[in-house]
């Protein structure tokens, strides 16, 4: 029996050395060690042995399987070695080949200059403020100090949902709902989406707007002044000449516009300053005390100003751009110039 297990164990180890590839070493295992192996075979006639012969037989046959294992482990394992030796020597790899061109996303022109204006506010200490683009009557026009009928509504081209409901005309309700939270002293902006039925090269039914208000005792209109003329000659550069023209605005008292040194003809009169030398960029002026009134401000100890402006048009003199709609077609040979 035992010379029966030497003779596999030869025949095995004989095979398994020779062996050209993986499946002979896969073929080789099954027919030794498979469940139908020939050293399966004998493993199964060790309980009809006797005793003392089971022993013998049992450490031979075991002895011989440790073996056999031993060598398919080892030949496997040169193969696979073999194997990816191959592939690095057939597989050339070109480290100086340029790599994948990702193309990089840009912001939105109109989301670059909203960023470079809430900077210039936020370096002089303001907050940002948010409110909903779907506002009441009450806080887009009434708290506003614009009464229901009040032809200064003409001033707006309202976008109505239902009698009460509209889509924000401005972002001035803001800044109510702010107050009515908050006590002064307050300086915050309210950029955000507006909404106005009016459609044409300089006018879009959905745009931009970056309101700002600050509150607390014995702000002047030399304020507004100053950080308004800051602000434009960051935006516009420091050689611009800024103007305030005296204005009319229902929530403020008294108002002003404030003009910039055409950026096309510096002053001189063209076709885009028709021939003003000047271009007009933001409304502004001192909160109304019954602007106050409504959100409960004592307009004796508390003064404010507040402004608003367009971000398109800004954008659009920044950029010389001359179509307003350009922002909003999503035409990547547009986008891509910014
Ligand atoms: C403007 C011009 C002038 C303004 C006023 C207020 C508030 F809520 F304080 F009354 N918010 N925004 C304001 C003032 C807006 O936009 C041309």
């Amino acid at each position: 029996m035992v010379e029966r297990i030497r003779a596999i164990e030869n025949e095995a180890l004989e095979n398994i050395t020779n062996a050209k590839s993986l499946s002979d070493i896969d073929d080789a295992q099954i027919r030794y060690l498979g469940k139908k192996g020939l050293l399966t075979e004998l493993m199964r006639n060790l309980k009809i042995l006797p005793e003392e012969e089971r022993r013998n037989f049992g450490k031979a046959l075991n002895e011989t399987k440790i073996k056999i294992e031993g060598l398919i482990a080892s030949r496997k394992a040169q193969f696979s070695a073999q194997l990816t030796q191959n592939k690095i020597n057939s597989e050339v790899l070109d480290i100086t080949l340029p790599g994948k061109f990702i193309k990089r996303g840009k912001l939105h022109p109109i989301t670059q200059v909203m960023d470079e204006m809430i900077g210039i506010f936020i370096r002089m200490g303001f907050s940002i403020a948010e409110g909903p683009d779907i506002e009441t009557e009450y806080y887009n026009f009434e708290a506003l100090n614009i009464p229901k009928y009040h032809p200064s509504r003409d001033m707006w081209s309202t976008l109505w949902i239902n009698n009460e409901l509209l889509l924000r005309t401005h972002t001035s309700p803001v800044q109510i709902r702010v107050m009515e939270k908050q006590k002064p002293p307050l300086a915050i902006i309210a950029p955000g989406r507006v909404y106005r039925r009016d459609s044409d090269v300089t006018h879009s039914p959905v745009f931009h707007q970056l309101e700002g208000l600050l509150v607390d005792k014995k702000i002047t209109f030399g304020d507004l002044k100053g950080t308004l003329s800051y602000f434009l000659r960051q935006v516009f550069g420091k050689e611009k000449k800024v103007r305030f023209r005296p204005s009319y605005f229902p929530f403020t008292e008294p108002s002003a516009e404030v003009d910039v040194e055409c950026v096309l003809c510096n002053g001189a009169g063209c076709r885009l300053c028709k021939n003003t030398g000047w271009l007009e960029i933001l409304g502004s002026g001192m909160v109304d005390p019954n602007v106050f009134k409504f959100v409960g401000y004592n307009s004796e100890k508390f003064s404010g100003y507040a402004f608003g402006m367009g971000i398109e048009r800004i954008a659009m003199l920044k950029f010389g751009i001359d179509d307003i709609r350009l922002f909003f077609e999503n035409d990547l040979r547009f986008l891509e110039q910014f």
